[in-house]
This record gives structure tokens, sequence and C-alpha cells, in this order.
């Protein structure tokens, strides 16, 4: 009989765990990716006995390695606030599923713990980009401004570094981080005593200061596309990039591309005043996807590019 712990490797699914062991320690295998890998279940061989406890990737993502370590007798804990689709009924799977927007997934393993280490879903829910809802379940701790603003800083700084198209990009593999920090009951003393906190700090900062150094491609009134190189900085940063372009600029549509061999991964957000049309845009190309306000495109070749560019400026004019 063997034991896995599978999460994604952002600051909620971490905490999630980390609730889940403070608690309940038990030696495990870890299951772990960065931000993006959320197909997890599939990784692990589960035979009949084991035990598969899953935190903060979508069942929908993962349903057919459920049903067929289900089938194969592992027992399962599953634990997430994603879309799901159908959740299976069966007497080994025990369900923490709720997809209401002011949860995470660490919310939901708190809920379960009665709040026994709630500092931790703090930290989690800062990560998420949760912030009422964090302060809310700060509130009875009774943490004064500075404590709660390290709180929010840590949960950024976990939640960044999931960022990366590989654990390569990453400053930590997520799976190190968890141990790291599975001694903490008290993230105070966390902060306090490993250098992780600053680290991810200071690297988020050098990551988006670079990023702030490019020119755009074009910027008009209402649109502007920037390109990234092929570097390991850019995948970590892209997405917080793209953020602050759209605060920054409410008016404009903003396409950030990442340069890899061959071609571009491709974000698109619709200005923030008028979210629409990025998932048409990016359907327009094999490997696009996405929701009206926000949407990509997995691999656009570089023969592709200038297509691209001109339907980005006529979608945005
Ligand atoms: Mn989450």
């Amino acid at each position: 009989m063997k034991f896995y712990d599978i999460f994604n490797g952002d600051a909620d699914g971490i905490c999630a765990l980390h609730q889940l062991r403070l608690e309940q320690p038990q030696a495990a295998e870890l299951v772990t990716g960065v931000k993006r890998d959320i197909v997890l279940v599939a990784r692990v061989d589960a035979q009949a006995g084991d035990q598969l406890t899953v935190l903060d990737i979508s069942l929908r993502s993962n349903a057919a390695a459920v049903q067929r370590a289900l089938d194969r007798g592992a027992r399962l804990q599953y634990f997430d606030h994603h879309a799901a689709g159908d959740i299976p009924r069966h007497p080994r799977f025990e369900a923490h599923i709720d997809t209401a927007p002011d949860v995470c997934t660490s919310l939901l393993v708190d809920r379960h713990l009665a709040g026994k280490h709630r500092l931790w879903a703090v930290v989690a829910a800062f990560g998420d980009n949760l912030v009422a809802s964090a302060v809310r379940a700060a509130q009875p701790l009774q943490l004064d401004h500075t404590e709660l603003a390290r709180l929010h800083e840590l949960g950024e700084a976990i939640n960044y570094n999931a960022y990366g198209e590989t654990v390569e990009d990453l400053h930590y593999h997520p799976a190190d981080l968890y141990r790291t920090m599975a001694p903490y009951r008290d993230p105070r003393h966390f902060i306090f005593d490993e250098p992780v906190f600053e680290v991810l700090k200071q690297a988020g900062a050098e990551d988006l200061a670079r990023a702030e150094d490019l020119l755009p491609e074009f910027a008009t009134e209402t649109a502007a596309l920037y390109v990234l190189p092929d570097a390991a900085w850019s995948r970590r940063v892209n997405g917080v990039f793209g953020n602050r372009l759209a605060q920054a600029e409410p008016q404009r549509a903003h396409a950030v591309l990442v340069a890899k061999p061959g071609g571009y991964v491709v974000s698109v957000r619709a200005p923030r005043n008028k979210p629409a049309g990025a998932d048409v845009l990016c359907l327009a190309f094999a490997t696009g996807g996405g929701r009206q306000a926000a949407a990509g495109i997995n691999q656009l070749p570089q023969d592709d590019l200038a297509r691209f560019v001109a339907a980005f400026r006529s979608a945005y004019k």
C-alpha cells in the first residue's frame, strides 16, 4: 500500500497539502509540477489499497485517471475549487469540491480542519488572489496590518514560483518548496527562518523589471503587442506582466508573445474596459483557446506571426 500526495505546484496547492500534513503527518510520494501541470493523477500507477490525496487540480482534467484508480481499488481524497464535471459517487472517493468564486482549495482544507492551520490558508488565499477571502479568514487571528501584508507577499511569492513552462524554469521545485515549509506551523517563522521568501520576492521583482524594460513591438490607443525572449524569466513573469499592462492601460488590448523554438506562446487580454473578443481571435489559430476576456495560443508558428499581428490589430482598432 502506497501513499501519494498529488498537488498543484502553486501557493494554494502547496498550502493545502501543508495544512493536511501538519494535522495528519503521512510520508507520501509527492506528485506536482508547474502551475499549468494540472493532469497529475495519471502520473500515478495506483494499485488496490493505495491512498491518493489530490489537491487543487480540476477533477474534470483528471477524471479518467481518477476512475481508473477507483476501479483498481485505490482510495482517494479530493479537494478542489475548479470546474469539476461529474463527481464520481463511490465509497472510496471522498470529495471536498466547491466551485464558489470566493474559495480556494486551501480554504476548503481549512473548512475540513475547522481552522486548525488557518494562517496557511490565509497565505494560500492571497496567493490565489482572493484578497477579500484571505482578509476575512484572517479576521479571528487578530493579525496587525504588517503581519497581514507579509502573509499577502508570501502568498504572492509562492504563487510566482509556480509559473514556468517546466520545473526547470522555476526557482524551487514545488516539492522541495513544500518540504522546506513542512516543519513550520507558523508562516511568520517560515518567512524569518528560511531564505525562500526573500529569494522569491527579489527574483520576482527582477523578472518584472526586465519585462518592463522592453519596448512594445507596437502600441496604439487601443492595442499593444510585446515579444519576450526565449528565456526562463520570460516564462515566469509572462502572466504577472500581462496583468500589470492590463491594469495600467485599461482601454487597451494586450498581446504578450514569448518566443520559443519555431514560434511563440501567445497570451491575449482584451481591454479591461471592454473584455471581449480574445477567444474569437485566438480560436482562429490551430492551438488557440480561452475566454472572452483572456485567451491564448500554445504554439504560434513563426510563419503565422504576421497573420496573428494583423488579426490582433483589426480585432482591437
Ligand atoms: Mn487554487
